[in-house]
């Protein structure tokens, strides 16, 4: 297609609105790359989002109280909650959900890789929420300003929720510390088993981010991999010591003079094994969200066999 005086006055249009810092909307005239950016972040949230909800669905029959019962498949509902908003946000784009989970299957999308990871104790339900969504919010608080009117918003609630699970499991671990010292070596072992796990939530280091720069550059991302990862470690050493915890790396240390701290490198190997490979426990949790949305099929056809009725009755 050959390009117009048109094509250029919204190319400009479109940067104008990026620089004063405004929401791009649905409607909106958008460039290929940036609408497939975002189909392509928003989407992977969505998945991470669904899949995440395995580990910690595991632990509810076995949650050692009603009370801690109750607050986890609160926990693993809004999870699925926020799927739901996320799936929507990529549907203003343009794309058809069913299309978005056909690529989860088939492993042509990925998720985080935090997931694959097993919870071999109760300890890991409290660190998980207390770092893994302590990570989480470090990474999403400023996707609540990105460009994109619709995941901005899909954002505000989900870290809002997050951070409800973040001070659960808190609330947990904090009754593990005070319990025996059998209760306190399994945090331990917890927080050995998933800190690393964690800083792998934000991402390649920046210097092998395919995507960051260009992201940055339209305003989806506001930091980058590195900058919230930093972050997440400034405020999650002081929690862990606050416990008497250690944190699972020798190299870590406070740098006075950068007024931060200072940590070890990545096992970028690892990451980039589960990444593509799915770690020990990809395909399972791939057979599982296999297995569950097909058995799930009736009540989408039944819902769709309602709304059409409901369609009808109006049109009547
Ligand atoms: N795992 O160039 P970049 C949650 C991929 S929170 C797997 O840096 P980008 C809440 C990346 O997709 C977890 N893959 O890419 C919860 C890309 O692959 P592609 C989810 C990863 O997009 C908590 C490639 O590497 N959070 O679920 C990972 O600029 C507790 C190159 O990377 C979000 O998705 C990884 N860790 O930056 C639920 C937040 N990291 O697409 C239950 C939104 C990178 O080229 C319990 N997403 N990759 O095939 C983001 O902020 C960004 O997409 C990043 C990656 C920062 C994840």
């Amino acid at each position: 297609m050959t390009k117009t005086s048109n094509d250029d006055d919204l190319a400009l249009a479109f940067d104008e609105c990026i620089a004063r810092g405004d929401a791009v909307e649905p409607r909106d005239w958008m460039p290929e790359g940036y609408r497939a950016t975002l189909v392509r972040q928003i989407s992977q949230h969505a998945h991470s989002e669904i899949i995440g909800m395995q580990p910690e669905a595991e632990w509810i029959s076995r949650a050692p109280s009603l009370h801690r019962k109750a607050i986890l498949i609160a926990k693993v509902q809004d999870e699925a909650g926020h799927g739901s908003y996320l799936y929507s946000a990529a549907e203003t784009l343009g794309v058809a959900r069913d299309d978005l989970f056909e690529m989860l299957l088939t492993g042509k999308q990925k998720y985080s890789t935090i997931f694959n990871y097993p919870m071999l104790s109760w300890a890991d339900v409290g660190v998980m929420g207390w770092l893994g969504d302590g990570a989480a919010i470090v990474n999403q608080v400023p996707l609540s300003r990105c460009s994109y009117g619709p995941y901005a918003r899909a954002m505000v609630r989900v870290c809002k929720e997050e951070s409800f699970h973040q001070r659960q499991g808190f609330d947990l671990i904090q009754a593990m510390m005070a319990g025996t010292d059998e209760q306190k070596q399994m945090v331990q072992d917890a927080v050995d088993r998933w800190w690393w796990p964690c800083l792998m939530l934000f991402g390649p280091s920046d210097r092998h981010s395919s995507h960051s720069k260009q992201s940055m550059a339209w305003g989806i991302k506001r930091f980058s991999n590195d900058e919230l990862r930093r972050r997440f470690v400034d405020q999650a050493v002081p929690q862990i010591e606050h416990f008497g915890l250690t944190v699972p790396d020798p190299e870590l240390r406070w740098d006075e003079s950068a007024g931060c701290y200072k940590f070890g490198e990545i096992d970028w190997e690892d990451f980039k094994s589960v990444m593509q490979d799915g770690g020990p426990l990809g395909k399972e949790r791939i057979a599982h969200r296999q297995r569950v949305h097909d058995e799930g099929a009736w009540v989408r056809e039944a819902a769709e066999a309602y709304a059409r009725k409901q369609d009808e009755r109006l049109s009547a």
